[in-house]
């Protein structure tokens, strides 16, 4: 009887390098400014709630509709799904309603 040795030992080589640099998947360091970013988000019709590249909840590492981290002041309606933007077309149902409603 042979005493069982595990054929192969799995040594720990960390394969980070395959991940960081996918060219799929952006992170927010690859946008050179936060107009690129939403951009970017834009273009895929990523959102809050469909962001496989996970540009939300980066930064202030919540989803909360916001990529990145918007700078000061920045029109974050221009952010496809964002709560900007849901509140500007609710808004604007709400007044396209009161139109219909005569208001
Ligand atoms: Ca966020």
């Amino acid at each position: 009887m042979e005493p069982s040795t595990p054929s192969s030992q799995s040594s720990s080589s960390p394969d980070s390098s395959a991940n960081s640099n996918d060219s799929w998947d952006k992170d927010c360091t690859d946008f050179s400014s936060y107009d690129e970013v939403v951009e970017y988000l834009n273009s895929k019709g990523y959102s809050k709630t469909n962001d496989p590249e996970r540009l939300d909840g980066w930064g202030n590492s919540v989803d909360d509709g916001i990529p990145c981290e918007a700078p000061g002041g920045y029109d974050t309606a221009k952010i496809n799904g964002s709560p900007a933007q849901l509140a500007e077309k609710a808004a604007v149902q709400d007044e396209a309603k009161g139109k219909k409603a005569g208001y």
